[in-house]
């Protein structure tokens, strides 16, 4: 028999939780006057541009329009008592007489305003209950509640009755809506190679599966295979393997005990357009340039960001902050944001601009490689027609300001990059780049950042020498100078508690980044004392510390040295050259059994953190390039397995790319792609990976709505869960980098990678 999960409570998607609320004991009221009896409005308030009065033993106020965050306009009662570790239930029945998203907060009432609640709500001019539980996470004798319900274009009338806050509430049980239990990626499946799916079931006996072509016919049947209790979801899980159906179509469907998956194509198209959205994703959050709707339509176009236009501060003469001033100023203007954030990271940067540059190395090395997929026209960039390959283009946006942000010569700590810039203090949702008022600031260099620098340069110096030799010397000579720094500097490491409006991205241990940068370093110069740096690292030949179970990532980027030696050409000898190899292919090995070992086949066997995704597709590029090196099917198949988890073969039948899929993520957490709290505003552009699962709960709508999860169904659809629903550049790049692999796959013919 097959379970299906059904949408009991009003979980994943909605923000308003129906509340069974059995057994509890409800605590005292907390609300003082929250039903208008006695026609009062005391002790409510509302910011100076509303007038509060009781209408009918309702509370409401004329809310004027044309204002530009939520809390500009502000309903509001102090003094309510929380206590740590009790779980609450709030409770109010709204009107407007428009419909509105309002924003609903119980916080403190000083700056940073830590909020223990905080909810988005629709509101029409229907009286309908809402209601929120929520754990508290510290006492606090005199907490806030705030209805934000500015922001809105037109005035409206908000009314607001039967207010209410109490404690003794119980948590709803996680109870996740995850559609059929049959899954599949849902964009599609190469016409060569395997083609896997999974169900849940409570079977333990194999149970018949039945591929139904777009015809309506039957292309093929057979019998699951059961694989027990997934600890990820903690579901009975079989995979079902229907690779001989080759037939290009589109529109199919698995059936298992009479339940039907998402449909999907096959093709060797498949990967097409994913692997350009995927890529576009950096046009669209660059900074310092106005996004032109000639390249991306209109819903998608928006000023210049951070360019010295009121109320922006910008980014071309930026000092460093209070805490740690300097007597120069850097124009670190352009790059990319790093995220839903207006922060920019040179960590972060490092390993993005990194992945799209091997992106492009990967089509001019590999056999099946099609370097004209990236090539002179073929993105959405500015850039088109000046005869250098599109990624490069793009690359070089960031490359420009990761460079800009090295320490100037004469200055004590020369050639170091500093480790970041952002905003003072963080801004609300939704704010479009062009209107942050934040004061920028640079913070303290950091040797991670000077060798993502080293590394990211010298990876531009021989990309870009057939196309801008000037630039490529540039390059070079940043990539020597912050390797120089680096050497000097060994140990400079960035303040894991600085992360006040921006994030920390602090990192305790540079080996990784140095075997990183030497890496680069030796594969364009080809000089000794990199390779010498190789040798001696503690990481050297050692696959686990090179490529660990949780995979490459920000803070883990030796392997991507590794990446690099096995396939660029360099001067390493045979037998070294061997070696490098070898630990490439240990590591793909062990990833291929995880995949081989997981109830949805994907080449992971990590904890599901913050960003888990990337993870999951940072392993499947190792595998990738295993299959390019040795042509063999198993690594091709596990790498293709991480694009099948990602676009829906997973535990919440989710494809975590907005445009692909039926069931796919849209509501990422991102300042200008608010559209979930300003319908005005667009939903993410297609192809933007969110951050997928994140079991530790560190934002406050998982801590509400995500209480019990599973590992890999740790993740909600919700702009304000920044832990599980982001998007970064450093998340989008692998998901670019496999969907060119794959499409190249495609297009070429050639499956078998040699
Ligand atoms: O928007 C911020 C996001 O980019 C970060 O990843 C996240 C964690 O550092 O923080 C987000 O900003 C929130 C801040 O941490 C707390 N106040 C609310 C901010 C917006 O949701
Ligand atoms: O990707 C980062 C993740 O590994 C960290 O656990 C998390 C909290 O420090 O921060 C993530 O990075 C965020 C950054 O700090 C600010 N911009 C958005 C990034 C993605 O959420």
């Amino acid at each position: 028999m097959v379970v299906t999960a059904t949408a009991a409570v009003a979980g994943l998607v909605a923000a308003v939780v129906a509340l069974p609320t059995a057994n509890a004991e409800p605590g005292p009221e907390l609300i003082v006057n929250g039903d208008f009896a006695d026609g009062s409005n005391l002790p409510w308030w509302g910011t100076e541009n509303l007038t509060l009065e009781v209408v009918e033993g309702r509370l409401c106020a004329d809310v004027p329009g044309g204002t530009v965050n939520a809390w500009d306009v502000i309903i509001g009662q102090d003094d309510l008592p929380m206590v740590a570790g009790e779980t609450y239930e709030f409770a109010y029945t709204p009107t407007s007489s428009a419909p509105v998203t309002i924003r609903t907060l119980i916080q403190q009432n000083v700056d940073p305003w830590a909020a223990e609640l905080s909810a988005t709500d629709q509101i029409t001019d229907e009286a309908t209950p809402i209601s929120h539980v929520f754990t508290a996470g510290t006492d606090n004798p005199a907490a806030q509640l705030v209805f934000q319900i500015g922001g809105s274009e037109d005035p409206f009338t908000f009314c607001v009755d039967d207010v209410s806050l109490r404690g003794g509430a119980e948590t709803p049980p996680f109870d996740p809506e995850t559609g059929s239990p049959v899954r599949v990626n849902q964009v599609g499946y190469l016409p060569d190679g395997a083609k896997v799916g999974s169900v849940v079931t409570e079977a333990t006996e194999p149970l018949e599966w039945t591929v139904n072509a777009p015809d309506g016919g039957v292309a093929a049947t057979g019998d699951t295979m059961p694989v027990g209790e997934d600890p990820t979801s903690r579901e009975n899980v079989h995979t079902f393997d229907f690779s001989e159906v080759t037939a290009a179509g589109k529109g199919y469907t698995v059936t298992i005990d009479g339940e039907t998956s998402e449909p999907f194509d096959i093709g060797t198209e498949v990967y097409d357009t994913l692997r350009t959205d995927a890529l576009a994703y950096y046009y669209h959050n660059r900074s310092g340039i106005e996004i032109d709707a000639a390249l991306v339509g209109e819903e998608y176009a928006r000023p210049a960001g951070h360019v010295n236009v009121e109320p922006n501060q910008g980014d071309d003469g930026v000092t460093c902050w209070a805490t740690d001033p300097c007597d120069y100023t850097l124009d670190a203007a352009g790059g990319w944001y790093d995220a839903g954030d207006h922060g920019k990271y040179v960590v972060n940067g490092g390993i993005s601009v990194a992945q799209l540059m091997s992106s492009y190395e990967r089509a001019l090395t590999a056999e099946n490689g099609d370097s004209e997929a990236l090539g002179d026209g073929s993105l959405a960039v500015p850039e088109q027609g000046n005869d250098v390959p599109d990624i490069l283009d793009e690359a070089k946006w960031e490359m420009d300001f990761l460079m800009a942000m090295q320490v100037p010569a004469g200055e004590e700590l020369a050639g170091m990059a500093h480790h970041k810039l952002h905003d003072a203090q963080w801004t609300g949702l939704p704010l479009l780049p062009d209107r942050d008022a934040q004061p920028r600031e640079l913070h303290p260099p950091s040797t991670a950042a000077t060798l993502n620098l080293a590394a990211s340069a010298a990876q531009c110096a021989r990309l870009f020498a057939p196309y801008d030799a000037d630039y490529a010397a540039q390059c070079l000579a940043s990539a020597e100078t912050a390797w120089d720094a680096a050497q000097a500097h060994p140990n400079m490491l960035a303040d894991p508690n600085d992360g006040t409006g921006g994030g920390a991205y602090s990192d305790n241990k540079v080996s990784d980044e140095f075997y990183w940068a030497a890496a680069e370093l030796f594969a364009t110069t080809g000089a000794d004392v990199y390779r010498q740096a190789l040798l001696d690292s503690e990481l050297h030949g050692d696959a686990e510390a090179l490529f660990p179970t949780g995979g490459l990532s920000w803070g883990e980027t030796a392997g991507l040295g590794v990446l690099t030696l096995a396939t660029v050409e360099n001067d390493l000898t045979d037998a070294q050259l061997t070696d490098v190899r070898d630990v490439l292919t240990t590591a793909a090995d062990a990833y291929a059994a995880d995949a081989a070992d997981a109830a949805y086949g994907l080449p992971f066997a990590g904890e599901y953190v913050w960003g888990s995704n990337s993870q999951v597709l940072n392993n499947a590029i190792v595998l990738a390039v295993a299959h390019d090196l040795t042509g063999e099917a198993v690594y091709r198949d596990a790498a293709i397995a991480g694009l099948d988890y990602v676009l829906g073969r997973n535990p919440l039948n989710q494809s975590y790319v907005t445009g692909y899929g039926e069931r796919a993520s849209e509501n990422q957490h991102h300042r200008f792609w608010a559209n979930q709290l300003d319908p005005d505003l667009p939903n993410p552009a297609a192809g933007s990976l969110a951050g997928g699962p994140n079991e530790a709960l560190q934002d406050p709508i998982a801590e509400q709505q995500l209480v019990g999860c599973p590992p890999a169904q740790c993740y909600i659809d919700h702009i304000e869960s920044y832990a599980t629903n982001e998007i970064t550049i450093n998340w989008n790049a692998p998901l670019a980098w496999l969907a060119s692999y794959a499409d190249d796959l495609g297009s070429s013919g050639n499956t078998s990678g040699s």
